[in-house]
């Protein structure tokens, strides 16, 4: 058999008198739009951070080789490479990013980039620095 609930007291009263009702919700109501005010300043703050802070990846080039050489990426996001190379000027450019750098030896070097869509993007040393340069380049995986 179902017991169905009940806010029925003892004396039969199932409300509070009318005039502490209204009290009641109008500071409910007031402190609801406290709580989904200060949620909703929480969320853009989380917004802002996210916006604030992409994933840094550091990137190592030296004559012929790019380290690491793959990179995983989620569909769109925001990265910040750090570059830096061993031995002499290098070039990093994903030409599919639209985006590249210098990177001489010594320097960190900042790139910001973001990804597109699921789909292998290649990045290459787009400055010539010896015999091996054109072998020079790695893949980034986004999906
Ligand atoms: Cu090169």
């Amino acid at each position: 058999m179902k017991t169905a609930p009940t806010t029925r007291r003892g004396n039969g009263q199932t409300m509070p008198p009318s005039g502490m009702q209204s009290h009641t919700s109008a500071l409910a109501l007031s402190r609801r739009r406290w709580l989904f005010a200060a949620a909703a300043g929480a969320a853009a703050l989380l917004r802002v951070d996210a916006r604030a802070a992409p994933r840094v990846i550091r990137i190592h080039a030296r004559r012929f080789v790019f380290t690491p050489d793959r990179i995983a990426l989620a569909p769109h996001e925001r990265v910040l490479f750090e570059l830096t190379a061993g031995d002499t000027l290098m070039g990093f450019s994903i030409p599919q990013f639209g985006v590249r750098a210098d990177v001489p030896p010594g320097a960190v070097v900042q790139l910001a980039a973001e990804a597109g869509d699921a789909g292998s993007v290649p990045f290459l040393c787009d400055i010539f620095c010896g015999s091996g340069h054109e072998t020079m380049n790695g893949m980034i995986v986004v999906g």
